[in-house]
């Protein structure tokens, strides 16, 4: 513990229920911590962080992993020796610190030269630049033992919709993906693909812009199983969605491989804000369902604190993000503890055993009965569910008064 923490904080890293552990499987990226906070009205407002403090700082707080961008930790333009040195500096600190990196991506987006995009763009050397690129990085996250390896598609998409033909747009992102995947086979790297969906932003549209466009895609590759998915929480709340119900289908169909957590005000720009800071309840859900559907993954925060903060207030931050997350573990404990929500659940789920047997699956028989029975109707349609009773009884739990 270092001497410049606060009584509180230390009490919070040290002795509460709440506080980060390493089996917890808190990961953030580089760039989440060291985002500066520039936007497009300002400039930076925080001096750069450098990986190692970045690494050791996190591991203070109680974090397991750190992601990265190639270019997080690798200038765009390094000499290979400069590269060999700089990812030497880093698996010391890894190492000193206790630190893995879980997953690692390739930045196909920040140089002009992906201004139209990178796998999709309509320039063919810029397509094999970002191959070579992309190569290159997936060597960097094999070497420092990434087991996922991440694709957000930054700037596939358009501006002016004229300029591609969309159904092409997708043949050239299968293309890359198949490339790719058989380059990770061919090199005998174990680690897998994650597909990271986003409905527009930087670009006016994105290809690929939710969970579900994502999913029906990966079936479409020559290796789908070691394709899935690294959902992001304000992705899906940019279009609108239930990001819950989008993280099921993915964990429901296994592809589930990654998650970036973040939150958000609903359907705006990507405001990637402290974890559980904005929409709680949807928060809450997402704790409860990851933790009971056996999401084994890392606990991934691709967010970063306000502009307003210094470098204490991103450390506030990060802490933040993973004390929140606990919390709402906790509380989905208490949730499945609570005897009155439980006794609601299973007076919802017991249903009326009178008609059991016709919705156990297709037979001509069930076919035949089904035809033959004659429903209650008029009675059925009296019933009152009790949603409003469970959810408050949600509400109170959430906000502690049960
Ligand atoms: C964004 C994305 C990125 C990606 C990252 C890793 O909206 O900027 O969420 O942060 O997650 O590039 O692939
Ligand atoms: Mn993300
Ligand atoms: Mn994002």
């Amino acid at each position: 513990m270092t001497t410049s923490q606060s009584p509180e904080l230390a009490h919070q890293l040290a002795s509460d229920q709440y506080a980060p552990k390493k089996e917890d499987k808190f990961s953030f990226g580089l760039w989440t911590v060291g985002n500066r906070g520039r936007d497009p009205f300002g400039d930076f407002v925080r001096p750069e962080l450098s990986p190692l403090r970045s690494v050791q700082k996190l591991a203070e707080l109680g974090a397991w992993g750190i992601n990265l961008h190639d270019n997080d930790l690798v200038p765009f333009d390094a000499s290979p020796t400069e590269r060999d040195r700089i990812v030497a500096d880093f698996k010391k600190a890894l190492s000193d610190y206790g630190m893995v990196v879980p997953m690692a991506t390739t930045n196909l987006f920040f140089h002009p030269i992906f201004k139209d995009g990178a796998f999709t763009s309509v320039d063919p050397a810029v397509r094999a630049f970002a191959l070579q690129k992309t190569m290159r990085s997936i060597d960097l996250g094999a070497e420092l033992g990434a087991a996922t390896y991440v694709f957000w598609g930054g700037r596939e998409g358009v501006d002016a919709e004229a300029s591609k033909d969309p159904v092409t747009a997708i043949k050239r992102m299968r293309d890359a993906l198949n490339f790719l995947c058989q380059y990770a086979i061919d090199n005998g790297y174990t680690m897998r693909f994650a597909l990271e969906p986003k409905p527009n932003e930087p670009r006016s549209d994105t290809y690929f812009p939710t969970i579900g466009h994502m999913l029906a895609f990966i079936y479409t590759l020559d290796h789908p199983d070691m394709v899935g998915l690294n959902p992001e929480v304000a992705h899906e709340h940019m279009a609108g969605l239930n990001f819950v119900h989008g993280v099921a289908q993915a964990l429901e169909a296994g592809k589930l491989f990654h998650i970036d957590l973040n939150d958000q005000k609903g359907p705006r720009f990507d405001q990637d804000f402290r974890f559980g800071s904005e929409s709680i309840k949807a928060a809450f859900f997402l704790v409860k369902l990851l933790e009971e559907h056996g999401y084994a993954g890392p606990r991934h925060f691709d967010a970063h604190s306000y502009r307003t903060e210094d470098e204490q207030g991103v450390w506030d931050f990060a802490l933040g993000c993973m004390r929140t997350y606990n919390m709402f573990k906790e509380k989905a404990r208490h949730f499945n503890a609570d005897a009155e929500i439980q006794a609601i659940l299973q007076e919802l789920n017991g249903g009326d055993q009178s008609y059991g047997g016709l919705l156990s699956g297709y037979s001509k028989e069930t076919v035949q009965k089904l035809k033959e029975t004659t429903f209650n109707v008029e009675q059925l349609a009296l019933r009152g569910y009790r949603y409003e009773r469970l959810d408050q009884l949600t509400v109170e739990v959430i906000l502690g008064v049960r």
